[in-house]
């Protein structure tokens, strides 16, 4: 078996990407950012993407994407991402993400992207006028993580089986080339609010792309009409009750117990033994002002920040030599692992 350099310099390291594809949700912050921000420190070296090829599987206005593009980079920092110690850039500024993008194409089979439950979500009964990046998204995802060796991939629930296929691919390569290149990637999915629901539907997830804004609370939503969806959001006649147990059947509820949670920093028991007994009268204008008190001094600094896009695309581009130092070396690696000529 050829041995060639493993993990060159730290063994944990973090990936992570949000796709520029719209406004940021509460489920953005708290299932990505918010853990991202907790990861930085001596454990990790961590490096965050604004994922644009992965936007662009499907249609995006050009003007708008650079706009969303400048928003998730700005709710990064406002959040308390510092570019200074963690790698922060745009996935498309870096050539080996679509470099290793291909060559997992070619890794990948066609049955594992069939079952991928969000390509099935997202394609819905419209299958045959996607686009082919649509299909081959996982793939793409796996050279994000593995183009820089990354051990840890701090993500949401929705997520989870993508970063399985990233090991299935990685193990794959190992084993059809005869080496022990790419390291095993762990999902971290840890916290409450790792799956944060629809406010109209406990059933489906909260998106940035979901059919309704009142589905949704957008990282950049004034106190009003954060007070307004949250007090329009579908719940049950029911109170709170004084256990997790009897959340059960009762999505919607439990879906503002996480939230609640995952704002305040404790966990759902917490919140119910608080509000056992209370009623959507009361538990929604609290959940209301708990949200608003996080979020708006993270949208402020988000509009102060979005304000000056050429300071946050000098934020990009010296993100961008930062990852590009990384990967490119192990992309040669993997182009000599090939056979692929290089000679310049
Ligand atoms: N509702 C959610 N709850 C918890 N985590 C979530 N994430 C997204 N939605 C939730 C996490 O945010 C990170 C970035 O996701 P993304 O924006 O790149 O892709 P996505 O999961 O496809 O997000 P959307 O909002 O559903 O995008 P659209 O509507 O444009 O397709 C990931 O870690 C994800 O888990």
């Amino acid at each position: 078996m050829t041995t060639l350099d493993a993990n060159p310099a730290f063994t944990q390291r973090v990936f992570s990407g949000i796709k520029p594809s719209g406004g940021l949700t509460l489920g953005n912050y708290l299932g990505a950012i918010k853990p991202w921000v907790n990861m930085q420190g001596p454990d990790f070296e961590t490096i965050y993407c604004v994922v644009d090829l992965h936007a662009i599987t499907v249609w995006q206005d050009p003007k708008e994407l650079r706009a969303a593009t400048h928003e998730v980079v700005a709710a990064m920092i406002a959040s308390g991402i510092d570019p200074d110690s963690s790698v922060v850039f745009n996935q498309s500024q870096v050539a080996a993400h679509a470099q290793l993008g291909w060559i997992f194409n070619c890794v990948a089979r066609v049955g594992w992207m069939n079952r991928m439950t969000q390509f099935k979500d997202k394609a819905g009964k419209n299958a045959e006028q996607v686009s082919l990046g649509l299909y081959a998204y996982p793939a793409l995802m796996a050279a994000d993580i593995l183009a820089y060796h990354a051990t840890h991939v701090p993500v949401g629930e929705d997520q989870k089986q993508h970063v399985e296929l990233t090991r299935d691919i990685a193990a794959k390569f190992n084993h059809d080339f005869g080496v022990d290149f790419f390291p095993k990637t762990n999902p971290v999915i840890e916290g409450p609010a790792m799956r944060v629901m629809n406010l109209r539907d406990g059933s489906k997830k909260m998106s940035k792309s979901g059919e309704s804004d009142m589905e949704r609370i957008n990282m950049l939503d004034t106190a009003e009409l954060i007070a307004k969806k949250f007090k329009k959001a579908r719940t049950d006649p029911a109170a709170l009750p004084d256990n997790l147990e009897d959340l059960k059947g009762r999505a919607e509820a439990r879906n503002l117990v996480d939230i609640y949670a995952g704002l305040s920093g404790t966990t759902p028991e917490a919140v119910i033994a608080e509000y056992a007994g209370a009623g959507w009268g009361q538990f929604k204008p609290a959940l209301a002002d708990l949200a608003v008190a996080k979020l708006a001094p993270i949208s402020d600094e988000m509009r102060r920040l979005m304000a000056d896009p050429a300071e946050l695309d000098q934020i990009l581009g010296k993100g961008a030599d930062k990852a590009e130092a990384i990967s490119r070396p192990i992309l040669d690696q993997v182009y000599d692992i090939v056979g692929l000529v290089r000679s310049r």
